[in-house]
């Protein structure tokens, strides 16, 4: 089997590479990535010679380099994970957005359909990886999204992810497409790119540089370890249904100012500081606008239909990341100069 993976040179997209390269010797891996800022080939070192993989530089917003891609290569499956996924930048440049990530989708769903169509699509599949922010946004109470919450998409991103969704979903029900489809909570873990919470915080602290907590610090995330997202992918890929939708998520609401108080815990035990050193640097911002407040998911379909179930608890995962970003800092440093420096410095103008 020829699995096409989308932005696989991504944080979550990396960790998926490795897991198929190594788990299924007998597939073939394509990479296809634009290899956008948040894309570094450093993240595959360690698979990049594997005979079974091979990357592809390219835009899937780009129509005839896509449709040309699926003529020459001729997978049997997609598993489509290329997006621009920070909710920030999102806020100041959504168009980019709508680019990679709507009609990125479309020309990935139509480029399958016209290869796998005319033969008919036995053992096809369009594996689409989006996230829990397209069902908006939960108050403090017990209730958590379910695979038939409506959709509520509030942000640039989560409306382009959820209008993706259900152009997936669309050319299942109107073409045939053998399609399946995750929604998960938010990951973290090595090769997150350090714009999003939780590298932000380490590469910040490490630096001795203040960590911004937006607003009150009183929003809400599910956190989940980025190699159990890989297994969940997989999960889903081998044993999901055709047309179905899972959720997934750790079980691990953390409200903001709770999770980075744990970090800097983490982060003065693992540097031998004394604890309470990293706290002080906690500094509340300007608040993201149209910050949604809570998002907790219910993963019990993918636990019972499929046996799927994360692998660490989030103390475990916490101290693994941790560890990671502490050996790894030349990855920080190369991802944290040129460009990096301007977002960072439009980021917090003003804040
Ligand atoms: P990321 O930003 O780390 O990686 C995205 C990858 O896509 C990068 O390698 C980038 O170069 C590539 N890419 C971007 N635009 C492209 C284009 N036009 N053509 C080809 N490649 C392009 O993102 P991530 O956090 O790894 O997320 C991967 C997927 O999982 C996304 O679809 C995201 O919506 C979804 N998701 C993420 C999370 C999370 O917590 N990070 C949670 C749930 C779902
Ligand atoms: O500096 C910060 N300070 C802060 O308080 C940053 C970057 C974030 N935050 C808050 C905003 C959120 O409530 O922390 C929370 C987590 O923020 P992000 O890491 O930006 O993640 P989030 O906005 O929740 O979205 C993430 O999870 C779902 C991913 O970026 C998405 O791609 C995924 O779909």
């Amino acid at each position: 089997m020829k699995i096409l993976i989308t932005g696989g040179a991504g944080f979550i997209g990396s960790h998926v590479v490795r897991l198929f390269v190594s788990k299924y010797p007998d597939y073939q891996i394509l990479n296809l990535d634009a290899l956008t800022y948040a894309g570094n080939l450093e993240n595959l070192r360690d698979v990049e010679n594997a005979p079974n993989y091979r990357f592809i530089k390219g835009d899937i917003a780009d129509q005839s380099f896509i449709d040309q891609l699926f003529a020459h290569e001729e997978p049997d499956a997609v598993i489509h994970l290329a997006a621009e996924s920070h909710v920030d930048r999102s806020i100041t440049d959504p168009m980019s957005f709508v680019k990679t990530n709507v009609i990125g989708t479309v020309n990935l769903l139509n480029a399958a359909r016209n290869l796998w169509h005319p033969g008919g699509y036995d053992g096809h599949v369009f594996y689409h990886v989006s996230t829990d922010e397209v069902y908006g946004s939960l108050d403090f109470g017990p209730e958590m999204f379910t695979e038939e919450t409506s959709y509520d998409p509030r942000s640039p991103y989560s409306a382009s992810k959820a209008s993706s969704d259900h152009f997936v979903r669309a050319w299942h029900h109107t073409y045939g497409l053998p399609i399946k489809l995750s929604n998960c909570s938010n990951n973290y873990g090595p090769n997150h790119f350090p714009e999003k919470l939780i590298p932000l915080a380490i590469h910040r602290l490490r630096t001795g540089q203040p960590v911004p907590v937006y607003g009150k610090g009183e929003n809400v995330r599910d956190w989940l370890f980025v190699k159990d997202h890989a297994t969940a992918i997989d999960a889903v890929f081998h044993k999901g249904k055709n047309g179905d939708t899972y959720n997934i998520g750790g079980v691990n609401e953390w409200q903001n100012l709770k999770l980075i108080e744990l970090l800097c815990d983490v982060v003065d035990q693992k540097t031998s500081q004394e604890q309470g050193t990293s706290r002080k640097l906690i500094k509340f911002v300007t608040d993201r606008a149209g910050h949604d407040m809570r998002y907790a998911i219910d993963s019990s379909k993918i636990m019972n239909e499929l046996g799927w179930k994360p692998s660490v608890t989030f103390e475990q995962g916490l101290a693994q990341t941790v560890d990671w970003y502490l050996a790894n800092e030349e990855w920080l440093n190369s991802v944290t100069s040129g460009a990096y420096q301007d977002y960072n410095q439009k980021q917090y103008a003003g804040r």
